[in-house]
């Protein structure tokens, strides 16, 4: 049974623990990068995502994995031509994550339904209007700087309390935008702009974050942290720590989890969600 998109807002109320695979179009990726560039390729992911299990499919044409360089719009949509259409063809909904309006803009028109913009609207003073005007969802991403420097010297009083406060100002400046308040997503966006224990402050409180009253997001997958913690060096080696983070984070609130490995995460959260006696429709 496929998941709507009413069924991903609604999660933060039901407890449904929703899995958004993802698929990068780029050549330069953390962890899949140059994978799934060829459009075919990135169909047969689509593909493969959604059988696993997927909820959404986040579909992203520009790395932001620390240190990397921007991709300009055109070359962006380029990426993404053939492959939104193909990933709107399965089951799942499509997310696009972009930072820049033109990209979204093309992306809703093929077939994508949410937008994750990893900026939180400060990009492109154009996005959060786009998002307004399409009624569609959007996340809003905490990230300190930008991903060329982010990493530099990222520091905090109580990084909870910050990103909280940072996530609550992004909210109300989608609202005055024209964005509806159920349509949107918040995320403290791991790693970017965090050492090791303002990820691990983050994930254990990530409760703060749902107390704004929304759904919150957590993309913690075969992020650079699991690797600190544990030595494991390639990020394909992560899967056990990617997990763990999820699990704990479903535990205080969070809901959404974009990770690379579908089926295991699915697997592991259908059973979390077992034993916390949540509602949970469509999992297997
Ligand atoms: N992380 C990445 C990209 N987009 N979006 C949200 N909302 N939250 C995240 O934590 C997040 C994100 C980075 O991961 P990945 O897509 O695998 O790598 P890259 O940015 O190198 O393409």
């Amino acid at each position: 049974m496929s998941t709507s998109l009413e069924d991903i807002l609604a999660s933060h109320r039901t407890g449904r623990a929703v899995v958004m695979g993802v698929l990068n179009v780029t050549p330069d990726s953390f962890s899949d990068g140059g994978a799934f560039l060829d459009p075919a390729a990135a169909r047969a992911q689509a593909e493969r995502l959604a059988a696993e299990g997927a909820d959404a499919i986040d579909v992203g044409a520009e790395s932001t994995r620390p240190g990397s360089e921007r991709v300009g719009a055109a070359e962006q949509i380029e990426r993404l031509r053939a492959v939104i259409p193909a990933a709107a063809e399965t089951r799942a909904v499509v997310s696009v994550d972009t930072t820049r309006a033109e990209v979204a803009r093309f992306a809703l028109d093929a077939g994508a339904q949410l937008v994750n913009d990893v900026s939180a609207g400060r990009d492109d003073p154009e996005m959060l209007p786009l998002v307004a005007e399409r009624g569609v969802p959007v996340v809003l991403m905490h990230m300190l700087g930008e991903p060329k420097t982010m990493q530099a010297d990222p520091h905090y009083e109580d990084v909870v309390a910050e990103v909280r406060a940072f996530l609550a100002e992004r909210i109300d400046a989608a609202v005055a935008a024209g964005v509806l308040r159920e349509r949107i997503v918040v995320d403290p966006g791991i790693g970017f702009g965090k050492r090791l224990e303002h990820n691990l402050a983050l994930l254990a409180g990530v409760g703060e974050l749902a107390s704004l009253g929304g759904p919150v997001l957590v993309g913690a997958s075969r992020k650079r942290f699991i690797g600190e913690l544990t030595g494991a060096a390639e990020a394909q080696e992560r899967l056990g720590g990617t997990i763990a983070a999820c699990l704990a984070a479903y535990r205080r609130g969070a809901t959404i989890f974009r990770v690379h490995d579908v089926a295991p995460v699915r697997q592991a959260l259908t059973v979390a969600a077992a034993i916390a006696g949540q509602v949970h429709r469509g999992g297997r």
